[in-house]
């Protein structure tokens, strides 16, 4: 089966975020007085838990406070998240975010050869839109057939249901399309749901389990459309004869 589609994570694979998201957290602290400081080291930790509100909840779970402190806390990370958002909006419109190398183009080769590209993103909409318009400008949005993101699933990555919800919009099997993923938690999303994914890791994610990745590169320089393709799918770029070979061996 041919590849129609490639699907995108979005933090750490279009382009590298997530200092960007830390210092966001920390801008939002800052303004509720909180006294918390995310340091990088004590980020890479807390990537562990996948989605930002999660990440604060989990983050205060883990803080010595009475029950009454913890409950009101607890009660304020809907807002506290909001307005980290804001912030990341606004560090990503004034450049502070590029795309990794290699993506702008996969992107452009990908659109010009017919082959639809889609997003999984644990991140908000918001955050993504902020990303593909300060990026890619105003066309950024529309180069993707589907955006499936945030809170549109009710189990984020680890859990396939990101990845299942862009195939299911793409009307596309898995089979028909490949993901590509920075983390462990979203390579293992994307191979439940019957992916086959490309990892580029990055600082923050470069020292996880990658096993059951098809490929893991530094990043997507030098990597053209029909190469991964090729790697991703040998059999459905073989001739038929060679094909009905390899089948029989
Ligand atoms: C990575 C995440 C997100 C970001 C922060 O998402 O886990 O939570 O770290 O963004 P991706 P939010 O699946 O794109 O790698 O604060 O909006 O969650
Ligand atoms: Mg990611």
């Amino acid at each position: 089966m041919s590849i129609e589609a490639l699907i995108f994570d979005v933090d750490g694979t279009l382009a590298d975020t997530e200092e960007a998201h830390r210092i966001s957290f920390n801008s939002v602290f800052e303004q509720y007085r909180l006294g918390w400081t995310w340091t990088r080291a004590e980020y890479r930790q807390l990537l562990e838990v996948p989605g930002g509100k999660e990440r604060i909840a989990s983050y205060i779970a883990s803080l010595p406070l009475g029950t009454a402190e913890r409950q009101r806390l607890l009660a304020l990370v809907p807002q506290l998240h909001a307005d980290k958002t804001r912030f990341y909006g606004e560090v990503v419109s004034e450049g502070g975010v590029t795309l990794r190398d290699g993506v702008e183009r996969l992107l452009n080769e990908a659109v010009a050869q017919g082959c639809h590209l889609a997003i999984a993103s644990t991140t908000t909409a918001a955050n993504i839109n902020a990303l593909l318009n300060a990026t890619l400008g105003p066309r950024g949005l529309d180069l993707f057939a589907v955006i499936a993101c945030g809170d549109q699933v009710r189990a984020k990555k680890p859990a396939p249901d990101i990845y299942r919800l862009a195939l299911d919009t793409l009307g596309l099997p898995p089979e028909q399309a490949l993901a590509v993923e920075d983390s462990a938690h979203g390579l293992r999303a994307a191979t439940a749901a019957g992916l086959w994914t490309l990892v580029t890791p990055t600082f923050w994610t470069q020292d996880s389990d990658f096993r059951g990745a098809g490929l893991v590169l530094p990043s997507l320089a030098g990597l053209g459309l029909d190469e991964l393709i090729r790697i991703a799918r040998p059999a459905s770029t073989a001739s038929p004869v060679q094909a009905l070979y390899q089948e029989t061996r």
